[in-house]
Formats: C-alpha cells, structure tokens, sequence
C-alpha cells in the first residue's frame, strides 16, 4: 500500500472575498454558504477532499472584519484561533478592488508566517487583464508568499493551480476523515444554513445580518404515492418585530420565496423530496446574548 498523505488548509481573508466560494469549488460540493452580504458565514466550516494518497481538509473561517457585537467577537475569536494554527493558509483577497488600509493590515499580518498562499479571486471582473499583473505587483510588496495566484472561483479559472500549490504542502500522515466525507457538518446545520443563505439572498440589506435559523424537527416518511419525503420544520429568528412582517412578506410572499428556494437545493443536496415548514420569530437583539448565539450554535 502507498503511504497516505494529508494537508490542513485555512481559508481566511477579508468579508466577501470569495472564500466560501472557493471552498465549495475545491471540494466540488456546495456545503458553504455564499452570499453578496458580508459576514455570510459565521463559524469554521470543514471541507474534506480525498484525491489517491493525499486529504485535503480545508477550514472556511468567517471575514475578518472589527467586531460590531457579540456575536462578531465570536467570530473573531474563531478566525484568530484557525489561522494561528493553520499549518498552510489560503489567504483570499478580491484583486478587482483597490487595497483597501484594512486589507493592507491583515496582509501584513501574515508576513511573519510560513505557507501562505495569496489566491487573488475575482479576475473574471476585469476587462483589462494587465490590472491583474498590476495586483500582484502590489500585493507581493506587502508580504513574502508563498506563492501569488490570481483565479475567478466564479469561472472556476485558476483553481489547479491552487490545489497544485497546496500540494506542495502535504506531508505524509493519516487520513483523519472518512475518504467519502465531505464536511463535518452535522445534516441539520447544513439544512439551517441553506435556508439562511436563500434568505440572505432575497432580503434587503438591513435584515440578513439579524437572521438565525433552527432545524425544529426532522421526519422521514412515504408519501401517498409511497416515495419517501423528509419533512423540515425550520424556525427563522429575526432581530426586532418590525423584522418578523419583512421576512414574511405580503400575504406570506417573501416567506414562500425563501422557502421555495431553499426546498430546491435541499431536495438537490439531500436528493430526496422535502416538505419544508417555516415559521418566523423574534428575538430581540439576539446577537449580543450569549445565550441565544449559544444556542443557535454560534459560540
Ligand atoms: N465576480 C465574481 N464574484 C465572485 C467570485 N467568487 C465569489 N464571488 C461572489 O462574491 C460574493 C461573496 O462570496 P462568498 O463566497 O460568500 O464570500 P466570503 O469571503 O465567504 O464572505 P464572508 O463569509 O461574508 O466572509 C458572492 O456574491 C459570490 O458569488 C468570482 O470569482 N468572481
Ligand atoms: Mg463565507
């Protein structure tokens, strides 16, 4: 038997950027959520890619950006936490920006550390292909890397060159996860978040930052016909009552929405057929009470 191979890849960078994205396009699964809003995601999420000899895990952090409450110090405290002991570092900016002071900070930041590869996503938005070059040129006099590669995970341009690049990094080790294991999410924190991400897209801006979702109850059944239906009841948890009337919408639209949307991709992950159930409720200011971002898991 050939020995087997492992590498350990923290994905981190600056909200929005595109590192999500890049997670569910390296393992060829979407289980992370992705969103045009910062601060989609809100906790590490695991990716497990097992390709021959060597696993790939891959850990999806959350944007790092200043903490606005309780909920953000979490969050930070995870980022800090993943990348201080990340052995190898994607670390994802969005080249079709101008460096912003806060992206220099945090790219400076890594200057001190070891394997660090700079993916700068994105390329796709360029008309003028040089400006890429020109972004590299910038972004190499901030930091000692790795390597620089510019890729769009939107086109899926550029990501050989990546796992190439990590490649490099692997060392020989176990397999700490089932070769077939895709994430460690538990199922009914990956149907909470598919819902929250169908959400996220169909609400204005105000909203989605206040928005938590519950898995209530789960119930396998035959349907009339006899073909086998999950039933999900999910309870959407906004910020402030005046919330409750936008999530649900008019005459229940917006709720529908969400709900249909979500129900396709469930369907499509699951491959079953889903019977989803919504309910809307309030917790006032949940995001800066331990208990609830407890609960909701987020701690
Ligand atoms: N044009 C373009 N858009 C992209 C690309 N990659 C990601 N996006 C978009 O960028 C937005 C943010 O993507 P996410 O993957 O959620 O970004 P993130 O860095 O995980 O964001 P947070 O979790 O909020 O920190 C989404 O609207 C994506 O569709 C790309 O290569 N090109
Ligand atoms: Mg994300």
């Amino acid at each position: 038997m050939s020995e087997t191979k492992n590498v350990f890849v923290t994905i981190a960078g600056r909200p929005n950027v595109g590192k999500s994205s890049l997670l569910n396009a390296l393992i060829g699964e979407k289980i992370a959520a992705v969103s045009a809003k910062p601060q989609t995601t809100r906790t590490k999420i695991t990716g497990v890619l097992t390709r021959g000899d060597t696993q790939y895990v891959f850990i999806d952090t959350p944007g790092m950006h200043k903490a606005k409450n309780k909920l953000s110090q979490h969050m930070i405290k995870t980022i800090n936490d993943t990348v201080s002991e990340a052995e190898t570092t994607l670390l994802v900016a969005d080249a079709s920006k101008d460096i912003s002071d806060a992206e220099r900070t945090l790219v400076s930041g890594f200057s001190k550390r070891a394997n660090v590869i700079l993916v700068l996503n994105k390329i796709d938005l360029f008309d003028d292909k040089s400006m890429v070059i020109k972004r590299l040129d910038e972004y190499s006099k901030l930091c000692d890397f790795a390597e620089i590669i510019p890729v769009s995970v939107l086109e899926k341009d550029g990501l050989d060159l990546i796992m190439e690049a990590i490649e490099k990094f692997a060392a020989a080790g176990p397999h700490y996860f089932p070769d077939d294991m895709l994430t460690d999410q538990p199922e009914k924190v990956i149907m909470a978040e598919i819902i929250r991400e169908k959400a996220l897209n169909c609400l204005n801006d105000e909203i989605p930052h206040g928005i938590a979702v519950t898995i209530e109850r789960l119930n396998e059944r035959d349907d009339r016909s006899g073909e086998p239906i999950l039933d999900i009841d999910a309870n959407i948890y906004c910020e402030r009552d005046s919330h409750k009337g936008i999530v649900i919408g008019k005459g229940g639209s917006m709720l529908k929405k969400i709900g249909a949307d979500a129900r396709e991709e469930l369907e499509e992950f699951f491959r079953i057929k889903v019977n989803l159930q919504c309910w809307v409720k309030v917790k006032e200011g949940w995001r800066n009470r331990e208990a609830l971002i407890k609960n909701f898991g987020l701690d």
